[in-house]
């Protein structure tokens, strides 16, 4: 019996060495170990041995049992280990690979110049006023002096509603008067940024909707020195310090004297080109002295008040800045322009 017992455990041993995976590892354990497993039997029949050799031969039994029982647990072991690895290798995934990065939108361009444009005229003491879309025929026009039938609306093409009297404003400066009427008797100094529209021919310097900032101050003493004085801090601040600007002779009904501003082209500096059509110049803003009329439609008297106004495009300065071809390409909603400005 004891001879048996070696025997058994050396070729249990043996075999267990040559188990390569975990099925067969559980073959060997019925084999052996389980509950009609050889050991087991050998156990069961130490009550059928003579009484003297019972205690050897239990003794025994029970060590075989237990060396296998732990040989049987370090090789399970081992070999669910050895799966593991080889599930992981073969499912591998390289996490030095960077991640992919959420899309975050970014400003959009006409945004972005707004911006810039607020923060140039803040440094100047410049508040930001908003004002309404739809406006009405009397402040879009007549309260800045363009009476109906006047040939002046032709400078302004007009989208108006089905509501007599209402009207997509065609530009900002209709907040003026808002301006002056909300701010009456209190000195002012703002702009007044936002959408305007106008029912025109769409070219590559054109659209249909496009921004203007405004702006307006109405004080005591103020002359078309402190308005070139704002306006050529600007010019630099927007287009590069050694920028110069220019004023040209202009006509609106609401300014007086009036006049158009250009800047010497970025592009050549003033030699001329093909972006200033040879001119040497880029014109940039209209602006002027604030009508009496105006000043008086606002509740300001002429006698002791005088202001200056300008009114410009952020989307055409952002073309001559960043030379865009297309002004269609602000709103035709493509990403692959939009992501050129991050
Ligand atoms: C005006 O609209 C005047 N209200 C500006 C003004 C304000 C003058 C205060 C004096 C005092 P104008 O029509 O030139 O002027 O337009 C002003 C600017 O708006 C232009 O220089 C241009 O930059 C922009 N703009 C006009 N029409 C369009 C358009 N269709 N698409 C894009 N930008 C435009």
């Amino acid at each position: 019996m004891l001879e048996e017992l070696h025997r058994l455990r050396a070729q249990a041993e043996e075999e267990l060495q040559a188990v390569e995976d975990l099925a067969a590892l559980d073959a060997w354990r019925r084999t052996y170990v389980g509950k009609n497993g050889l050991v087991t039997q050998a156990l069961r029949g130490i009550g059928k041995l003579p009484p003297d050799q019972r205690p050897a031969a239990g003794q025994l039994a029970n060590e075989v049992r237990q060396t296998l029982e732990s040989a049987f647990e370090a090789r399970q072991a081992a070999l669910q280990q050895r799966a593991l690895d080889e599930d992981l290798a073969k499912g591998a995934i390289d996490v030095r690979l960077p991640g992919r990065p959420p899309s975050v939108g970014t400003l959009h361009l006409s945004t972005q110049t707004l911006r810039e444009i607020y923060a140039i005229f803040a440094q100047m003491g410049f508040q930001v006023l908003r004002s309404r879309e739809v406006e009405d025929d009397t402040t879009n026009f007549q309260l800045l002096n363009i009476p109906p039938h006047h040939p002046a609306r032709d400078m302004w093409s007009t989208f108006y509603t089905t509501t007599p009297g209402a009207l997509l404003r065609t530009h900002t400066s209709p907040g003026q008067i808002h301006a002056m009427r909300k701010h009456y008797p209190e000195p002012i100094r703002v702009i007044l940024p936002g959408k305007c529209y106008r029912y025109e021919q769409v070219t590559l310097r054109s659209e249909h909707m496009f921004h203007q900032v405004e702006g307006l101050a109405v004080g005591r003493n103020i002359t078309m020195a402190d308005l070139k004085g704002v306006l050529t801090n600007f010019a630099r601040q927007m287009f590069g310090a050694e920028r110069k600007l220019r004023f040209r002779p202009s006509y609106f009904p609401f300014t007086e004297p009036s006049a158009e501003a250009d800047i010497d082209c970025i592009l050549c500096a003033g030699a001329g080109c093909p972006m200033c059509k040879y001119t040497g110049w880029l014109e940039i803003l209209g602006a002027g002295m604030v009508h009496p009329t105006v000043l008086r439609n606002g509740g300001y008297d002429p006698d002791v008040y005088s202001g200056f106004a300008f009114g410009m495009g952020p989307e055409r300065l952002a073309i001559l800045k960043h030379r865009i071809t297309d002004i269609r390409n602000f709103f035709s909603g493509d990403v692959r322009f939009l992501q050129q400005f991050p």
